[in-house]
C-alpha cells in the first residue's frame, strides 16, 4: 500500500491545477473565489513543495544507504532570498505551472512578486553559502547545510530624509512553505554550571553540571538541484525555552517573572547581527554561536551512532563526516567535538584530537584586522566552564609543539597563541580554527596570499605552507544568469543549442565565435536593454523617479564600507558633475548620458557609513533636479537592497563598480555576477576582480589604482609625512563643504575620515586614475559595437566562476567526498 501510495506526481499543468486548488481549498481553506494574487503564491507554493519532499525524501534515504562520506557545511548565515521561482526552474516545472497559473487567471510575475526573501545572512558570506548549497545539490554531493532560524533577518532598510532608517523584518509573518518544522527534533543545549573532575584510578575525567538549558528545534529547508533528482537540506535551529513557564512563579501571582525564562529562551536566535566585516563581542551573540554548534554535532552523532554500531574504529570517523566551517563564527565546533569524544566517550585526548583535526576544515573570508573575532576568557568561562578548560589545554599542548619549533622565541610563542595575553585574556578564534583544522583556505588568489603573508604568517612558518590553500569563490548561474535574466539565458541556449552550459558554465567559451555575428549581437544588446527597462520601471514604482534606459548605467552595489569606498565614487560623481556644469551646451553634446545607482545597507551602529548614504541621497537630490545639466546625470539609491532587489539590477548594470582598497576585499562575488551577465567593470587590483581580469582579458575590463604591495607604504606616507591632495579631490571636498549639498558641518566627519583620519581607505591615492578609468569607461560605451563585443566576451570567459567548480575542489581538496546521485 505505501509502494502504490507514494507514487510520485506528475509534474504536468492538469496535476499541478488540481494540486493547486486541493491546497487552496484545504491548506489554505479558502474557496477558490477568494484567491488573491498571495493565496495564489502560497498555492502554487505548496505544491512545489509538495514535490520537493518527495525528492528530499527520496534523496536522504539513498544517502542513508549508500553511506557515502558526508560533508556538513556550517553557517550562520545563508541568504537565500526567494525560492519559489529557483525551485521551479531547477524542478523543471516553469513552463507547465506557468500555463497551469494562467489559465487558472494569474500571472506567473505577479505570484512570484508576492514572496519575501530569505534574508538570513549580511552580505558575501551569507549568499555563498546559498550558492554552495546549490552547487552540492546540482552536483549531488550528500551534503547538509547546519544554520540558524533567526525570526528576523537583516533589518530592512528605509531612506528618511536621506538617512537610513531600520526596521525589523519579520519574514515569518505568514506561513513560510520552505520550511518542514520538525518538532520532533528537538537537542538540549546547555550553558554556565560547572565542571566536576573525577579521578578513577589513575584517570581523570570532567563532568559539565549544573547550569540552564534551552532548546533547539530544527527546521528543515530542502535545497534543490537543477535537473537532477537530488534535494539537499539546510537545517536551521530555533531556540525555545525547555520549560513553558514556571507555574510556580505564576501561581504565586509573580506572572512578569513566570514567563520570563521562556522569553529569554526564545530570544536566542531572535535575530540576525547585523555586522558585516566587523566584530561585536556581545554575550548573546556567543551563545547563538555556541547554540547553533552544539545542536548541529549532536544532530551528526545520531549519524555517527549509527557508525559506531557498524563497529568500525573511532578514528575511521574522518573518513565518514567532514565538516567545513565558514570563518571563524562555527570555531566553538572543534571543541566540542573534543570534549564530546574525551568526556562522553572516553577516548584519550590524543586519539581524539587526531579525529578532530582531520574533520574539520576552516575557510577564512576577511583580512580586515576589526573583523577578526575574539571572545574574552571571562565571558567564555562563564558560559562554556568546560570548553574554556579544553581551550586552555589545547593551547597548552599546541604551544609545546611550538617551544619545540621555535625554542625560546618568546614572540613566536605569543603571536600564535590561541590565547591573547591581555587583560582580559581573549581568545583569538581563528589561531583556535586553524589549529584544529587540517586545511585553511581563502577565498580568491590573492586574498589567499595574503592571509600567508600576513595574518596567518606565523602559522605557515610552524605548519608549512600545504596546510594552506586558495579556493576561489564562485556564484550559481541558475539563479545568477537562468532565473535572474530569462532572455539572455534563453539567447545563449539558443546560440549554443544546449542549455548544457548551466551545468557546465566553461561551454560559455563556445559564444565568443559568434562576437562578431551582426545579428547576434543586435540580439544581445536588445536583451541588455530590456533588462535595463526593467530596472527604469522598479526605479519608478519605488521611488517614482524616472531614468532613460538609454543612459550608460553605472552600479554601484554591496554592503556600505569604508573599504569598499562607496565614498570614492559619490566623490567621483560631484566630480562629474561639477565637469558637465561648466560645458558649453556644445560641449555637453559629447557626454554620456549616466544613471549612477547605489544601493547597500550600512550596519546600524556604523556611524561613517551612514554619512555616506546621506551624503549620495544629498548629492541625489541637488543632481537630479538641476535641470541644466539636461539629464546627464542621474543618481539614485535604491533602498533595502537585498537578493531579490539584485537580480532585478545585475542583468541591467552596463558598467559596475568594485573599487575596494587593493588587499581589502577577500573576493568579491557580485563582481562575478555582473560580469556574467555581460556587464564590464570597473575595479581595483583588489579580490576577485584580478581572476575575473585574467579570464576575460585587458579589453574587456577597466582597473585602476595602487597594488596591494603599495598599501603599507602609502599609509605610513598618510600617517608621517604632508601629503598634499589630489587637486581635483580637493576641489570636490570644497565644494560639499561650501554647502552645495546640504549643510556641511553634516559631512564634516566624513571628510575628516581623509584629513585627520589619514585617509586609510587611500581615496586620495586613487582619485586620479579613478577618474582616469571613468573617462575610459565613458569613451568605450559610444562606440556600441566594440561594447557589445566586450560584453558578449565577458559572458563568454566566466567559466571558472561557476560555484560548481568551486565546490568540485573543496571535495576533491579538502573532503574526499563523492557524488551520490538519486
Ligand atoms: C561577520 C560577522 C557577522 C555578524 C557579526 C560579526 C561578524 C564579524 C565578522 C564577519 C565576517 C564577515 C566576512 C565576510 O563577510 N567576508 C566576505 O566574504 C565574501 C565571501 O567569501 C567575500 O566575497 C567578501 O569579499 C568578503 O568581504
Amino acid at each position: 500500500l505505501w509502494e502504490k501510495c507514494s507514487v510520485p506526481e506528475a509534474i504536468d499543468k492538469e496535476t499541478f491545477q488540481k494540486s493547486f486548488i486541493r491546497h487552496v481549498n484545504t491548506t489554505l481553506a479558502r474557496s477558490i473565489y477568494n484567491v488573491d494574487n498571495f493565496s495564489a503564491y502560497q498555492a502554487t507554493a505548496h505544491a512545489v513543495r509538495d514535490r520537493l519532499i518527495q525528492r528530499w525524501n527520496e534523496t536522504q534515504q539513498i544517502h542513508t544507504e549508500r553511506d557515502q562520506k558526508r560533508v556538513y557545511y556550517l553557517s550562520l548565515e545563508f541568504l537565500l532570498g526567494r525560492s519559489l521561482d529557483n525551485a521551479l526552474l531547477n524542478l523543471g516545472l516553469k513552463d507547465a505551472f506557468g500555463e497551469g497559473v494562467k489559465e487558472l487567471g494569474f500571472k506567473m510575475e505577479d505570484i512570484l512578486g508576492q514572496e519575501v526573501d530569505a534574508a538570513l545572512g549580511n552580505g558575501g558570506l551569507g549568499r555563498l553559502a546559498a550558492c554552495y548549497m546549490d552547487s552540492l545539490a546540482t552536483l549531488c554531493y550528500p551534503a547538509w547545510g547546519y544554520g540558524v532560524r533567526y525570526t528576523y533577518g537583516i533589518f530592512q532598510q528605509k531612506i528618511v530624509d536621506g538617512y537610513q532608517d531600520e526596521f525589523p523584518d519579520y519574514w515569518l509573518n505568514f506561513d513560510n512553505p520552505w520550511e518542514l518544522p520538525r518538532v520532533d527534533i528537538v537537542v538540549d543545549v546547555k550553558f554556565g554550571g560547572h565542571v566536576n573532575k573525577i579521578t578513577e584510578g589513575d584517570t581523570v575525567r570532567h563532568e559539565w553540571v549544573g547550569g540552564e538549558t534551552v532548546q533547539a528545534v530544527a527546521y528543515d529547508v530542502p535545497i534543490p538541484g537543477y535537473g537532477v533528482k537530488n534535494c539537499i537540506n539546510i537545517r536551521l535551529w530555533s531556540s525555545k525555552p525547555r520549560r513553558k513557564f514556571d507555574l510556580g512563579k505564576f501561581n504565586a501571582g509573580e506572572y512578569d517573572q513566570a514567563v520570563q525564562e521562556q522569553m529569554k529562551a526564545e530570544f536566542l536566535t531572535a535575530v540576525l547581527y547585523p555586522n558585516d566585516n566587523h566584530m561585536v563581542g556581545k554575550e548573546l551573540r556567543l551563545k547563538q554561536q555556541y547554540f547553533w554548534v552544539a545542536a548541529s554535532l549532536y544532530d551528526m552523532w545520531v549519524e555517527v551512532r549509527r557508525f559506531k554500531k557498524s563497529q568500525r574504529d573511532w578514528n575511521e570517523f574522518p573518513d565518514q563526516v567532514a565538516i567545513q566551517l565558514n570563518d571563524t563564527h562555527p570555531t566553538l565546533a572543534i571543541v566540542e567535538l573534543q570534549r564530546i569524544l574525551v568526556d562522553e566517550e572516553r577516548l584519550g585526548w590524543d586519539e581524539a584530537w587526531e579525529i578532530v583535526t582531520n574533520t574539520f576544515a576552516f575557510t577564512n573570508h576577511t583580512v580586515l584586522p576589526e573583523a577578526m573575532e575574539k571572545w574574552p576568557v571571562p565571558t567564555m568561562s562563564q558560559l562554556l566552564p568546560r570548553h574554556i578548560q579544553i581551550i586552555f589545554d589545547l593551547n597548552l599542548f599546541f604551544l609545546q609543539k611550538v617551544e619545540k619549533f621555535a625554542p625560546g622565541d618568546r614572540d613566536f610563542l605569543a603571536r600564535l597563541s590561541i590565547i591573547e595575553e591581555s587583560t582580559p585574556q581573549y581568545v583569538r578564534m581563528a589561531h583556535l580554527a586553524i589549529v584544529g583544522s587540517h586545511r585553511v583556505n581563502g577565498v580568491a588568489k590573492l586574498h589567499s596570499k595574503l592571509i600567508k603573508e600576513t595574518i596567518f604568517k606565523d602559522f605557515v612558518r610552524f605548519y608549512g605552507p600545504d596546510k594552506f590553500e586558495n579556493k576561489t569563490n564562485g556564484i550559481t548561474p541558475r539563479r545568477w544568469l537562468h532565473q535572474a535574466n530569462p532572455k539572455l539565458s534563453e539567447l545563449i541556449s539558443e546560440t549554443l543549442g544546449h542549455k548544457d552550459w548551466l551545468k557546465d558554465l566553461s561551454l560559455l567559451k563556445k559564444l565568443e565565435e559568434s562576437v562578431n555575428d551582426k545579428e547576434f549581437r543586435r540580439r544581445w544588446i536588445a536583451v541588455k536593454h530590456s533588462n535595463k527597462v526593467r530596472l527604469a520601471d522598479y526605479i519608478r514604482d519605488v521611488m517614482d523617479i524616472d531614468v532613460n534606459p538609454n543612459a550608460l548605467f553605472d552600479v554601484q552595489v554591496k554592503r556600505i564600507h569604508e573599504y569598499k569606498r562607496q565614498f570614492m565614487n559619490i566623490l567621483g560623481v560631484i566630480h562629474h558633475y561639477n565637469n558637465i556644469k561648466s560645458m558649453s551646451p556644445e560641449k555637453m553634446r559629447n557626454v554620456v548620458p549616466r544613471v549612477v545607482i547605489f544601493g547597500g545597507k550600512a550596519a546600524p551602529g556604523y556611524y561613517i557609513a551612514k554619512l555616506v548614504i546621506k551624503l549620495i541621497n544629498s548629492v541625489a537630490s541637488v543632481v537630479n533636479k538641476d535641470t541644466n545639466i539636461q539629464d546627464l546625470l542621474k543618481v539614485i539609491f535604491i533602498p533595502d537592497y537585498n537578493v531579490s532587489v539584485a537580480e532585478i539590477i545585475v542583468p541591467a548594470s552596463d558598467i559596475s563598480q568594485h573599487i575596494s582598497t587593493a588587499g581589502t576585499e577577500a573576493s568579491g562575488t557580485s563582481n562575478m555576477k555582473f560580469v556574467l551577465n555581460g556587464g564590464l567593470i570597473l575595479g581595483t587590483v583588489d579580490g576577485a576582480n584580478i581572476e575575473i581580469h585574467e579570464e576575460i582579458g585587458d579589453d574587456n575590463i577597466f582597473m585602476f589604482g595602487h597594488l596591494a604591495e603599495q598599501v603599507e607604504d602609502l599609509r605610513y606616507a598618510h600617517r608621517y609625512r604632508d601629503v598634499t591632495m589630489d587637486p581635483h579631490l580637493n576641489a570636490v571636498i570644497k565644494d560639499i563643504e561650501s554647502g552645495s549639498f546640504g549643510e556641511a558641518r553634516i559631512f564634516a566627519p566624513l571628510i575628516n575620515t581623509l584629513t585627520f583620519g589619514k585617509d586609510y581607505y587611500l581615496i586620495s591615492d586613487d582619485f586620479g586614475s579613478y577618474l582616469d578609468a571613468q573617462k575610459l569607461v565613458e569613451e568605450a560605451y559610444k562606440n556600441e559595437k566594440d561594447w557589445a563585443k566586450k560584453s558578449i566576451l565577458c559572458t563568454a570567459n566566466m567559466g571558472k566562476f561557476s560555484s560548481d567548480r568551486a565546490i568540485k575542489e573543496y571535495a576533491e581538496s579538502i573532503w574526499g567526498t563523492v557524488p551520490v546521485e538519486v
